[in-house]
């Protein structure tokens, strides 16, 4: 297998913890996207989409999007799973992760950013306030779902990682890049240092990639 990654964009640091959480370690390409390298005729060939993850499988497939990245994965690699046993749980946690992933994380990707700054003239400040805001809407939404829900446990569900977790730990490493008050956040605090204390989580963190920089 080999991973399209680039050490800062937090939907591929999903995907570096659900190959960890696996067992897994594939060959890596890295993407500077700082650089545009998402834009060059090399990438959009492998992706037409221009963004970062993306998967080549075994067999030669090219996978995209880090969430049907990481189901796929899933279902392949089964242990240890990543989405609980019963269909409510499982919609729960898709939720959660969904809320980060389609919610949070798109309105604060680099091309929107670029955007608010090149076409729409918006300042570096004006910038940083439209990502703290839209981060701080989502993710005081998420404080309130994790801190009153009995099925949040040690992890966004119950007592070992998944998806939800999976997406939440790289949306709180963007948060802080934006120096966000995360003190607000106490649950969601708690779970991200639940996952960190796991190598799994760890070493898939940005600044322990070979490409940071
Ligand atoms: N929904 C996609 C989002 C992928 C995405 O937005 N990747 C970002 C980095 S986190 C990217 O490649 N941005 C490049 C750009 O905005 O030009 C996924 O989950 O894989």
């Amino acid at each position: 297998m080999k991973l399209y990654d680039y050490f800062r964009s937090s939907a591929a640091y999903r995907v570096r913890i659900a190959l960890n959480l696996k067992g897994l370690a594939p060959e890596r390409a890295f993407v500077p996207l700082r650089r545009g390298a998402q834009r060059t005729e090399n990438y959009l060939a492998v992706n037409p989409l221009g963004l970062v993850p993306s998967l080549v499988t075994d067999g030669g497939e090219v996978l995209t999007q880090s969430l049907a990245i990481i189901e796929w994965l899933d279902e392949t690699h089964p242990q240890p799973p990543l989405l609980p046993p019963d269909a409510a749980g499982r919609a729960r946690v898709r939720a959660l992760a969904l809320a980060i992933a389609c919610d949070i994380h798109p309105i604060n990707n680099l091309r929107v950013l670029n955007y608010l700054t090149g076409t729409l003239g918006a300042t570096e400040a004006q910038k940083n306030g439209w990502y703290r805001y839209w981060c701080d809407v989502g993710l005081e939404a998420l404080e309130t779902q994790l801190a009153r829900e009995k099925a949040t446990g040690a992890f966004c569900h119950g007592g070992s990682p998944t998806i939800a977790d999976i997406c939440l730990v790289p949306q709180l490493a963007n948060a802080r890049r934006v120096e966000l008050d995360l003190s607000l956040y106490p649950t969601l605090l708690r779970i991200e240092a639940a996952c960190n204390a796991l190598p799994a989580f760890a070493a898939a963190a940005p600044l322990k990639q070979p490409d940071a920089e």
